[in-house]
């Protein structure tokens, strides 16, 4: 990647996440449903060894639900389980039950080291903006956290029960994605995972436009019913065109139309899109 996006916070990813995982039994990873691999810290998995560890695919009402099933797969194993969710509307049952396992095995642990009612303990790690907060706010039944669509919202630390024998660290884990290609970081863009002020609107639209044309061509078609053809730049100016986005003299409106194919992206109104596939 051209542009160093996250200086510096590679470092701080692997300091918090070691000190607060030694406080742990269980690691809560919430990942965007949409770019699962993508909006993981490859990190993660080795820093967190042996721990009971449940990757959360939020936002799976916005993701293509065939290909979200694979991924379930590919990521259940050993110590590792891995689930839908949609921490806006579904219930906070579903995740308990997906845990209660687990929660079990633990809590039997503990009693064999005599400790009778030690409480589970339970952190969430995730990249900047997959609905680290609003899952909180879910799960702890609570409405103080801070949420917003934008990424960076949460600071500050302490611990909240949950439920009765389980006990979570307040303050996610800000984890950091790893950056690896150009492709990589407009799954990331396009997903609102990095912030507005440092993107490249053009490519990431372009991005949009190009996968899509590539794998949901008639979701285009149905939401801009523009031509559909290999030359993304001429789908752009013709969405445009359709939207009024025009400026005086009649000149596109880049800035506008570009906003707009990324707003209508995030808000999920080409329908069900994953951006990746296992
Ligand atoms: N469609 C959909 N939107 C969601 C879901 N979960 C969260 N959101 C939205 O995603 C945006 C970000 O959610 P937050 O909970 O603030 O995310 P966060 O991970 O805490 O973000 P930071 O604190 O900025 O790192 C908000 O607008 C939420 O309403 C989901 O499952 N589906
Ligand atoms: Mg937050």
């Amino acid at each position: 990647m051209s542009i160093n996006w996250f200086p510096g916070h590679m470092k701080k990813t692997g300091e918090l996440i070691k000190d607060n995982l030694k406080l742990v039994d269980l690691i809560i990873e919430i990942v965007d449903a949409r770019i699962p691999k993508s909006s993981r810290n490859p990190m993660l998995d080795s820093i967190s060894n042996h721990k009971h560890h449940i990757i959360i695919l939020n936002k799976s009402d916005l993701a293509d639900p065939i290909v979200s099933e694979k991924w379930v797969a590919n990521y259940t194993r050993g110590s590792t389980k891995c689930m839908l969710y949609n921490a806006t509307k579904d219930s906070e049952l579903k995740f308990y039950k997906e845990i209660s396992d687990i929660a079990e095995e633990i809590k039997q642990k503990y009693k064999l080291k005599g400790f009778h009612d030690r409480q589970l303990r339970a952190m969430i790690v995730g990249i900047p903006n997959v609905g680290k907060s609003t899952f909180i706010n879910k799960i702890s039944k609570r409405k103080g956290t801070v949420t917003g669509d934008k990424p960076g919202v949460t600071k500050g630390k302490q611990w909240i029960r949950i439920k009765s024998g389980m006990d979570l660290l307040d303050t996610p884990g800000i984890l950091w994605p790893k950056i690896e290609t150009d492709e990589q970081g407009y799954r990331l863009a396009a997903t609102g995972a990095i912030k507005d002020e440092i993107l490249n609107k053009t490519q990431i639209s372009l991005f949009i436009l190009d996968y899509l044309v590539k794998n949901y061509h008639h979701l285009l078609f149905e939401k801009y019913a523009v031509e559909i053809s290999d030359d993304i730049q001429q789908i752009l100016t013709d969405i445009a065109l359709k939207n009024g986005c025009i400026l005086k003299g009649n000149k596109i409106d880049y800035d506008r139309v570009e906003r707009m194919i990324i707003n209508d992206f995030r808000k999920g109104s080409f329908g069900r899109i994953s951006l990746e596939r296992p």
